[in-house]
């Protein structure tokens, strides 16, 4: 009896319900009669985005008609994860529409699981893109981010017997309610052809082939503000004019599409294969595609918002940041579009480059730092690459001259490497050279940037340097996934201004102790481990005790992350409890490990860890002596979504990585921030939390980052004796205890040559005896119920400093050096 009526701006759960109504009837995806929770879904979504579409129409022509400085985040990946709670939360509209859905038979939760995660990134990365979105809207900058719309995200992860098995993850199957295509924002993008010089001197790229870009939006509202920017993601498509209708009607399908086809490879998959040549220019062509043609539209609006043009001002009202190297064809295609198309010469053309364009460094690992092959350059952008020549050519100029005490110095400072055997170009050193500001992620990281890294640069430029510690979105990582936890905050602290003010959770301290409080986080946690435990339940049919510690470590699998030593870790704990007497065994503190991440395609020693985990947890959980004591669970296919059920139901996690390795981290903050206690090493943002929330409620153990370089040569002299448990805990695996699977490639590398050419580079054999003599911390602190919920508010308590709004205020005062823009109210 609820009329189909549209209410694009509905407030009241009547006419939610009926604009939701009419999405179902007239909007024309579904068979008008069927109403199960997936057309639900697509008719809710589509009724949320009637209300954004009117927000982000108002905001684009408020700073259109402000013209204010404006930032562009670009990034070849975001980790969205799915939009409908988030956008009901923001628009702060989750009541009205559960109450609206209700009354058309649907529960809100129901209708949210829907939604397929848009998971367009690998990992920290780009949820970190996906989390600064949501702080710019909210805080009302004028900031947009910048994407490619792969047709598939990151791969799906299932666990077989054989282990990890990837398939593609097809977030566009249906449809997405959340994009806007706009056909009215196209940019011609060219790949190959040569460089033409005019009798005046001027050069010009031609040739080669053409592909369009084609502009999908994605509306990203803030936090209870009008504001509501964009992601605008490229898709790449051939037009109608490279179809060649007369091969077709020939019979020659292939090459009569060819142009098309090769289109369509650009955003077919994040990171392709790059084992091949074909796999490497593929990359190359993606990052440029990116890059040009954001800067294409970036120079639109530039000319459409100025009456008259003045190049010189371009820095005044643009600032573009790099998400690491992916994106540093923006340096040399900014120089050709304002060389080539503008006719700036090269000193005004690099002024205004230097002074837009800035840097996040996110990795300190020699193999992720981007290196191109120069062959390749010159023959996918011939112009760029003479470019980046000129760019390489000027910089030795300046160290000649200024700076002759690095002259020696200059074949690693430089961007290209000229070795004949491989002759590339260095994107960070490109990246370095041209920014005005390059900045790390958390305040290790980026000392380390500038000790070792970048340590010539920063004599040569000391003001370049910066550092942003990494956030979060309280929104989506507190507020919206853990409700429960949400509402006590705002009980005690009465106000729910920590949504967008983080550092108020200090406030918490003052009820540390507090008996009432303690039964009311303590039930929450409860709740939260229950749902998680109904999770794990349904996608692995294991059933976990939500009365054991919930001990979680999830990220990305690779070896400088050290699931190793959690596993190994979990299988010296289930042999020392096989060997205990039933009455011994129940005064230990029963544990449920829980660990999840996908594997690179490629990556054998990441699988095997995979494998070796899945391995455990099969022999463990079925074993009836000690599984009340102690389950190992993989958690398959770990996402944004599945990160939002383990989160608030974690009481322990694990950020364990070898000092120095890890440049930040984020889930460490998602983690604490939901009063989890972090057993960790002195990396990344860990050393901040850890001052943060207080030495006394963090689990530390192992090397730091400055005793990380001796060690490694004295394993390599031999000079490490390893912990008798160490050794019992691979032997155990050796035993055949997990299975016939070879697990010996893994237990080499611990002990033999690791791939990186050195013996357990990671140090997880000199870390273990720390390790689990603060595991034996924790099970110890766990016992006492009062003492365990108080670390765990305290954590809560001091996570203020980890919202991505601290962030990106700094980030846009610092280096962006843009200002608020509020939408006024009506
Ligand atoms: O800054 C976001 C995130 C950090 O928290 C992680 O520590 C770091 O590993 C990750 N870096 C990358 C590197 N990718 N590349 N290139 O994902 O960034």
């Amino acid at each position: 009896e609820i009329p189909a009526v549209a209410h694009p701006l509905a407030q009241d759960p009547k006419e939610i319900a009926s604009n939701i109504n009419y999405h179902a009837q007239y909007s024309p995806h579904f068979s008008p009669f069927k109403f199960e929770p997936e057309q639900a879904y697509y008719a809710t979504a589509e009724s949320v985005r009637d209300q954004l579409i009117k927000q982000w129409n108002e905001t684009y022509s408020h700073y259109h008609k402000v013209n204010p400085k404006q930032t562009y985040y670009l990034s070849m990946e975001y980790l969205q994860g799915r939009a409908l709670t988030n956008a009901v939360g923001n628009l702060d509209l989750r009541n009205a529409y559960a109450d609206a859905l209700k009354q058309l038979g649907h529960e809100l939760e129901d209708v949210v699981e829907q939604e397929k995660d848009a998971a367009l990134g690998n990992g920290g990365l780009g949820r970190l893109a996906s989390c600064f979105l949501d702080s710019m809207a909210t805080l009302n900058l004028p900031a947009w981010g910048y994407g490619l719309r792969y047709r598939y995200g990151l791969f799906k992860q299932r666990i077989t017997k054989a282990g990890q098995e990837e398939t593609a993850e097809d977030w566009l199957e249906k449809f997405s309610p959340w994009e806007v295509v706009r056909h009215d924002v196209v940019f011609p993008i060219r790949f190959f052809g040569q460089v033409e010089v005019d009798p005046s001197g001027s050069r010009k790229w031609v040739g080669g082939e053409v592909i369009q870009a084609l502009a999908y939006d994605v509306p990203i509202p803030g936090y209870k503000t009008k504001n509501t920017n964009s992601l605008r993601l490229w898709e790449a498509k051939a037009s109608a004019r490279d179809f060649d209708l007369f091969q077709f009607n020939d019979g020659q399908y292939e090459s009569a599409a060819q142009l098309h086809s090769s289109a369509q490879q650009i955003c077919a998959v994040l990171y392709p294969g790059d084992a091949t040549e074909g796999g490497k220019l593929l990359r190359l062509k993606q990052q440029f595609f990116l890059c040009s043609a954001s800067l294409q539209d970036i120079i639109a609006r530039f000319k459409e918002r100025e009456d008259e043009i003045k190049w010189s001002e371009f820095p005044s009202k643009v600032a573009v940041q790099m998400n690491d190297t992916h994106p540093t064809l923006a340096i040399p295609e900014l120089m050709r579009l304002l060389m080539d198309d503008e006719a700036l010469g090269w000193d005004e053309a690099w002024d205004i480059t230097t002074r837009t364009v800035a840097y996040t460094n996110h990795t300190v690992l020699p193999e992720a730092l981007e290196k191109w092959s120069q062959a390749v350059m010159w023959k996918l952008l011939p112009r760029h690459m003479e470019i980046i020549t000129e760019i390489d050519k000027r910089f030795i100029t300046m160290i000649k001259s200024t700076r002759p005490d690095l002259e020696g110095k200059l074949p690693d400072l430089r961007v290209l490497d000229n070795n004949p055997q491989k002759a590339v170009v260095r994107m960070a050193n490109l990246c370095v050279v041209s920014s005005h500001t390059v900045n790390g992620v958390a305040q290790l990281h980026s000392d380390i940037l500038k000790a070792e890294l970048f340590s010539d640069y920063v004599s040569i430029w000391p003001i370049k340097f910066q550092n942003k510690t990494n956030g979060i979105t309280p929104r989506r990582w507190l507020k919206f996934c853990n409700p429960e936890l949400s509402q006590i905050i705002t009980k005690w602290l009465k106000t729910d201004k920590w949504v967008t003010n983080l550092d108020l959770l200090t406030n918490l301290r003052q009820f540390a102790d507090d008996a009432d409080l303690h039964a009311e986080w303590y039930s929450a946690k409860l709740a939260s481990k229950q749902r998680l435990a109904h999770y794990i339940l349904q996608v692995t049919g294991v059933t976990i005790d939500p009365n054991t510690l919930f001990d979680i470590q999830v990220k990305r699998i690779h070896e400088y992350k050290r699931q190793l030593l959690n596993i190994l870790g979990a299988i010296y704990r289930y042999k020392k409890l096989k060997a205990m007497s039933p009455e011994e065994r129940k005064n230990t503190t029963p544990r449920t490990i829980m660990i999840g991440g996908k594997a690179f395609a490629t990556y054998t020693n990441a699988k095997r860890i995979v494998k070796l985990v899945d391995d455990v947890g099969a022999v463990v959980n079925s074993d009836p002596e000690v599984n009340e004591f102690l389950k190992v669970i993989f958690v398959p296919n770990y996402n944004v979504s599945v990160a939002e059920v383990l989160i608030p139901g974690s009481e322990l996690s694990q950020h364990i990585s070898t000092a120095g390795m890890e440049a930040s981290g984020t889930s460490n903050m998602k983690f604490a921030l939901n009063g989890c206690l972090i057993i960790g090493t002195l990396d990344g943002a860990n050393v901040e939390i850890r001052e943060e929330v207080g030495e006394e409620n963090f689990f530390l153990f192992g090397a730091t980052a400055d005793e990380v370089p001796r060690l490694r040569k004295e394993r390599e002299r031999g000079l490490f004796k390893p912990d008798p448990r160490f050794e019992e805990a691979k032997k155990f695996i050796r035993s055949g205890a997990f299975g016939s699977y070879d697990y010996n490639p893994l237990l080499e590398s611990l002990e033999g040559d690791s791939g990186y050419g050195r013996a357990d580079y990671f140090l997880v054999g000199h870390d273990f005896a720390s390790y689990m003599d603060a595991q034996e911390r924790v099970d110890e602190a766990y016992k006492d119920r009062k003492r365990w919920t108080k670390m765990s508010i305290l954590s809560t308590a001091g996570s203020g400093k980890f919202s991505s709004d601290r962030t990106i205020a700094q980030y846009a005062s610092e280096i962006w050096k843009i200002q608020e823009c509020p939408v006024p109210s009506a």
